[in-house]
């Protein structure tokens, strides 16, 4: 090997399976000479295809957009064009901002939001902590919002923790699969595989999914329920196992609380009645409801399909319940996997970029957890739990009251203009907010409504430590040398700090960082960077500095949960339908979901080009031949699909995959952005997105032709309006 080449082992940037990739680099060029995956403790050795292929986007292609490479601000307001200035220049310029507004209307008029991608935990605890302690306020969220937040809640109130009680590895030895609005093989396909050498190995499979997915295929038994009735589904399994008397008796006499409430709601939901609700059989809910109670290794794994709802939290909670009522917990391979969605998902929330909680879950009413956090920062802290980033619109433009406004927005590595709901309504919050900082490693649709825009470093750039989806911390380490006028995320929300009066440490690295949060968390105390090194994979918690503390593979071990007293309590409700049905001019419902050679908002993997090959806009609409044949569409048509809130054009995919009344879009596209299309209505605990269930209407397009041109129109304009205010100043962007 020439002296130049290293090899570099590192956690994939994408999804929360956390699988382990060796990169082969040669540092003088500055170039990935090679990737494989190898043998980390969730991957075994493999990775998907975005682990393979979705590294290119560090060589910068600008197949959809480019890196951001230099700070920029609008200088003279709103309206005026981006300049690209020194770092002194922005960082001046956004400190005084921020100082301006919190003085007028005070700190609890700024909200900000964590990225649960690329910047690691080291940058998350630097946001929250700036949020606290310089500005001083408890506003401060991220994507686990729109995500798996109704997880965090439902499990919370029911179990006392939020995170997936067993590890990824011991799904395979799982008897019981009974997946739940959860499509692995698309959204975690390393941890797919766990499900299907679960099947190799004898386990019974449940798959609950509107949609004919991969797990159905492979499923024993598939629940093809009708969108938008989960509650009904497991309530009326809850019903089966009391009345049939499956329950783990001593279990629930030892463990658990509320016995007599919850039978109070499920006793109404029968298999008969909830079979009607879910276009179901009772005959199969009841065998759902036996098999899962059959075995003491039954685990629930769920995803999206139950958290983006209205009664998510309800779901999650009953969810909880079923694992109770069961004694499906505290050994090993049983529990429940809210299997989180982003590489650091679960790192983010672990890393307090929360409103209600500071880092390691310690809550900011706790006076306790108050006074250590006000001693370890120096400052004073507020006491009151915080604005969640969803409820934007209600605190913008929806507030008559601008001393109850939202007045400055600080967001670092989220592209709300894409992946919030109902997009019109956002837009319009951001253009009426005073003061948008977005802070990325590429344009995306946000930056085009922020008055300073700060490039960061990206993975494979910088160090740090992700927490997968099983609570395990993993390191990230910088594998190129970064392009441009750049600087890691916490480097610069510390030095927005500095300016603004703050003393924020002067950290060399992200190993400093991460000693101040193990130290103030001590679930985490154990998981010091030189543990790390050794063990490659630590899951929290992890109390003891010593060797000897690897961390936890299950949690709440012997029935013993993470609630006050120890006890765990059964809790649901009854079913309601959705906010907004089918109607008699949008008769059919729209329900979106995942690609999976894309994510999120594609600033990454459309920068790749093995992965751009794959699919490109305008993305699909996944729609039943039935109604196909009703509406006249040919497959790969384009066709116009539009809600109450907006319209864009998409192609058809003509699939027997999905049930007639219900079409199915990805969110990953820039011009077919379903988000147009879908209902800013919230879970009432949560405040997650029902992005599962709004009503629409689907038009064919005549003239495909000028439907075509109008899809190039509308993407090159989205990239120009992204590259001209630059080039405006005479520099080339
Ligand atoms: N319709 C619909 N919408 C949805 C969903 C759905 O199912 N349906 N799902 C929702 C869910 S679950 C989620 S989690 C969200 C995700 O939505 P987002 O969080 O908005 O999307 P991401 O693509 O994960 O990344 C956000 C931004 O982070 C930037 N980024 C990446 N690495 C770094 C870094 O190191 N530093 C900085 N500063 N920036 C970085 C990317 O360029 C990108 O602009 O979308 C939600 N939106
Ligand atoms: N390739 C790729 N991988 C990703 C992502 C990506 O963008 N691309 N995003 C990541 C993120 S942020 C997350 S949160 C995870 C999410 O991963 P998942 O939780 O798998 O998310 P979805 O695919 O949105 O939804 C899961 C399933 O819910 C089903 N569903 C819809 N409505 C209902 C219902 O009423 N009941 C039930 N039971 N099911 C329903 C859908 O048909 C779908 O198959 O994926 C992560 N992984
Ligand atoms: S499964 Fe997830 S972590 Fe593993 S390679 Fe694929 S995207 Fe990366
Ligand atoms: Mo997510």
């Amino acid at each position: 090997m020439v002296d130049s080449v290293k090899e570099i082992q590192t956690t994939c940037c994408y999804c929360g399976a956390g699988c382990q990739l060796l990169f082969t680099v040669d540092q003088k060029a500055n170039q990935i000479l090679d990737v494989h995956p190898v043998n980390g403790r969730t991957n075994a050795g493999k990775a998907c295809l975005k682990g393979w292929y979705g590294w290119d986007y560090l060589n910068d292609p600008q197949i959809l957009t480019k890196r951001l490479r230099e700070p920029m601000i609008r200088k003279d307001g709103k309206k005026s064009p981006l300049k690209i200035v020194t770092w002194d220049e922005a960082i001046n310029f956004v400190a005084d901002n921020f100082k301006k507004i919190k003085e007028k209307w005070g700190p609890n008029s700024f909200l900000a939001a964590a990225s649960a991608r690329g910047p690691g935990n080291e940058a998350g605890y630097i946001t929250q902590k700036f949020a606290r302690a310089v500005i001083g306020t408890n506003n401060i969220d991220h994507c686990a919002r729109i995500c798996h937040a109704a997880s965090v809640v439902g499990s919370m109130q029911t179990i006392g923790e939020g995170a997936m009680s067993l590890s990824i590895p011991e799904i395979e030895d799982c008897e019981i699969i009974f997946n739940i609005g959860y499509n692995a093989p698309v959204s975690h396909p390393i941890v797919a595989r766990r499900i299907v050498r679960a099947k190799e190995k004898g386990a019974y499979i449940i798959c609950a999914d509107p949609r004919i997915t991969e797990t159905a295929r492979i499923a024993d038994k598939h629940l093809q329920l009708k969108g938008g009735t989960n509650v009904a589904l497991v309530n009326a399994m809850a019903h089966v196992i009391i009345s049939e008397d499956l329950l783990d008796h001593e279990f629930v006499k030892a463990h658990t609380k509320g016995f007599d409430e919850f039978w109070a709601i499920v006793k109404e939901d029968t298999p008969e009645r909830s079979a009607e609700i879910c276009g179901l059989t009772a005959d199969d809910i009841r065998l759902a409801a036996r098999k899962y109670a059959s075995s003491k290794h039954s685990v629930i794994t769920w995803g999206m399909g139950i958290t983006q709802f209205s009664q998510g939290v309800e779901t999650v909670k009953c969810c909880c319940s079923l694992a109770m009522l069961t004694g499906n917990f505290g050994h090993y391979a049983c529990g429940t996997g809210p299997v989180r969605g982003q590489n650091n998902v679960q790192g983010t929330c672990d890393m307090g970029d929360l409103p209600n909680v500071y880092p390691g879950y310690q809550s900011v009413t706790d006076p306790a957890a108050q006074a250590k956090f006000e001693k370890a920062w120096g400052v004073k802290l507020d006491n009151k739990v915080g604005i969640q980033l969803t409820r934007i619109p209600e605190f913008v433009i929806h507030e008559k009251n601008p001393a109850n406004r939202i007045h400055a927005y600080y967001i670092t590595g989220e592209d709300p203009a894409q992946s919030d709901p109902d997009l019109e309504e956002l837009r319009e919050s951001l253009d009426e907010i005073d003061f948008v900082v977005c802070q990325d490693i590429f344009w995306n649709k946000t930056c085009l409504h922020a008055d300073a825009i700060l490039p960061s470093t990206s993975w494979g750039e910088h160090d740090g430590v992700y927490t997968s989806s099983d609570r395990g911390f993993q390191r990230i380490r910088k594998v190129l040398e970064p392009i441009g006028n750049i600087l890691p995320d916490w480097e610069i929300t510390c030095r927005i700090a500095r300016a603004m009066g703050y003393p924020m440490p002067h950290y060399r690295n992200t190993e400093e960082i991460w000693n101040e949060v193990i130290d103030l968390s001590p679930k985490f105390t154990g998981a010091t960077y030189e543990k790390l090194e050794k063990y490659v994979s630590i899951q929290w918690p992890c109390w003891d500095k010593g060797w000897t503390d690897k961390g936890t593979m299950f949690l709440h071990k012997d029935g013993y949960f993470a609630t006050p007293d120890g006890i765990g309590i059964l809790k649901t409700s009854p079913y309601h339908p959705p906010a907004e049905v089918e109607s008699k001019d949008y008769p059919i419902t729209l329900c979106t979901v995942r690609e999976v050679g894309h994510y999120s908002v594609r600033t990454m993997t459309g920068n790749c080009r093995t992965l751009r090959n794959l699919e490109d806009e305008p993305g699909w609409v996944e729609i039943s031949p039935e109604d196909a044949r009703e509406l006249g569409l040919k497959h790969e048509e384009l066709v116009r699909i539009s809600s109450k809130r907006g319209s864009v054009i998409t192609r058809a995919s003509i699939t027997e995959r999905v049930k007639k009344g219900a079409v199915y879009m990805t969110y990953q596209w820039w011009v077919g952005a379903c988000n147009e299309l879908t209902i800013s209505i919230l879970d009432p605990s949560s405040k997650t997105p029902e992005y599962k269930y709004c009503a629409c209407k689907i038009e064919k397009l005549p003239d495909q032709k000028a439907a075509w041109a109008a899809v190039n129109k509308t993407l090159l304009d989205i990239r120009m309006n992204m590259h001209i205010d630059i080039t405006r100043q005479g520099v080339s962007a």
